[in-house]
C-alpha cells in the first residue's frame, strides 16, 4: 500500500485501499495511524425499491454538489439491477461530469453474500473517504432490508425514494425505514399515479408517533422538483436533530461489526456448532476477548 500516493489523492491508491478494507485487511484503526484527524464528510444514503429512480436522482445530487465545488464520492452498494446497475451509474456520472472528474470518485461495492456482516466495512470506507477530504459522500443502496437499515445507520442523512409503480416493500421493513428517513421522495411525478402514492405515504406517516419526514414529489425524467429537494436537504443538514432510533441502530451496527471482527469468532462459532458450548458460554467468551 502506497501511503504517500493515497495521501496525495491518487485514485488507484484509493481504490486499492477500499479493496483492502473490503477484504478485512485494513480498517479505521489503521486509517487513524495515517490520518490522526479525520473530519467526517456529509454522508447521505439513498435507498428504495429496485427501479424507483435512485440512480437518476443521484445524478442530479452529484451535479448540484459538483457545481458548488464540493468534493464528491459515490458508493453504489450491491448494484443489483441487470438494467441499470451500479456500473452504468458510474459510467453515466463519469461522462456527464468529466469536467469535474477530479472532484468526483465513484465506486461500486458488492456486499451481499458475505457471512453475517453486511456490509460490515462500509463505515471504514466512509472514514477513508472523509480522511481524503471528500465533503459529500453519497451511498446508493437497493431495498429496505437489514443491510439498508445499516447503511442508513452509517450515514448521517437518509433519502427514501418511492415511485408510483414501485413494488411494495414489506410493510414492517418500510415502516422502519420511514422512521429513519430525513426526506421521503415520490419520484416519477410525471406518471399518473404519483399523487395517489403521495397520499398513501401521508396516511401511513399519520400513524407514526414520531416526528415524520417531509414528502416531496420529483420527476428525475423531467428534472422537476429538484430545487425544492436541494433546499430541503440543506434544511436537514443544518438542523439535524438527535434521533434516538438512529442512535440505537448505529450502536447496534457498530457493536455487530465488533463481533464479526473478534479474533476468536470462527472458533466460537465452531464450538457452538458442535454443541461444545452454550450460547451463554459463547457470549462470555466474546466479552472476554473485547
Ligand atoms: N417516468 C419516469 N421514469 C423514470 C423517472 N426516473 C427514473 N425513471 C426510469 O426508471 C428506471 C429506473 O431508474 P434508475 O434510476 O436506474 O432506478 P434505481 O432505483 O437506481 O434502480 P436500481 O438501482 O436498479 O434499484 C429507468 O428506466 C429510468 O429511466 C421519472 O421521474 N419518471
Ligand atoms: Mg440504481
Amino acid at each position: 500500500m502506497d501511503i504517500n500516493k493515497l495521501k496525495q489523492g491518487d485514485r488507484r491508491a484509493l481504490s486499492k485501499t477500499i479493496s483492502l478494507i473490503e477484504n478485512g485487511e485494513f480498517n479505521s484503526a489503521d486509517l487513524r495511524k495515517i490520518f490522526p484527524e479525520i473530519i467526517s464528510g456529509d454522508v447521505w444514503a439513498i435507498t428504495g425499491s429496485p427501479g424507483v429512480g435512485k440512480s437518476c436522482i443521484c445524478e442530479y445530487l452529484i451535479e448540484n454538489w459538483l457545481n458548488s465545488n464540493f468534493k464528491v464520492a459515490v458508493l453504489a452498494v450491491d448494484p443489483s439491477s441487470p438494467l441499470s446497475g451500479g456500473a452504468l451509474l458510474g459510467d453515466r456520472i463519469r461522462i456527464n461530469n468529466s469536467d469535474n472528474s477530479d472532484n468526483l470518485y465513484f465506486r461500486s461495492l458488492a456486499t451481499r453474500g458475505q457471512s453475517g456482516a453486511i456490509p460490515s466495512n462500509i463505515l471504514d470506507i466512509v472514514n477513508l473517504l472523509s480522511a481524503l477530504k471528500y465533503e459529500k459522500i453519497l451511498i446508493e443502496t437497493v431495498g429496505a432490508g437489514q443491510a439498508e437499515v445499516r447503511v442508513a445507520a452509517v450515514s448521517q442523512y437518509l433519502l427514501l425514494v418511492e415511485a408510483p409503480d414501485s413494488g411494495d416493500m414489506l410493510q414492517a421493513e418500510k415502516a422502519g425505514l420511514m422512521e429513519l428517513a430525513d426526506i421521503i421522495l415520490v419520484n416519477k411525478s410525471d406518471l399518473e399515479r404519483a399523487n395517489e402514492k403521495q397520499e398513501q405515504l401521508e396516511l401511513a406517516l399519520k400513524l407514526s408517533d414520531h416526528e415524520t419526514p417531509p414528502i416531496l414529489m420529483v420527476s428525475a425524467k423531467e428534472k422537476n422538483g429538484f430545487e425544492e429537494l436541494f433546499l430541503e436537504m440543506n434544511k436537514v443538514s443544518n438542523n439535524k436533530k438527535p434521533s434516538m432510533i438512529k442512535s440505537k441502530i448505529s450502536l447496534s451496527y457498530a457493536w455487530e461489526s465488533l463481533l464479526w471482527k473478534h479474533t476468536d469468532i470462527d472458533l466460537i462459532i465452531g464450538k457452538l456448532e458442535t454443541n461444545e458450548i452454550t450460547l451463554d458460554d459463547a457470549i462470555n467468551l466474546l466479552k472476554e476477548g473485547l
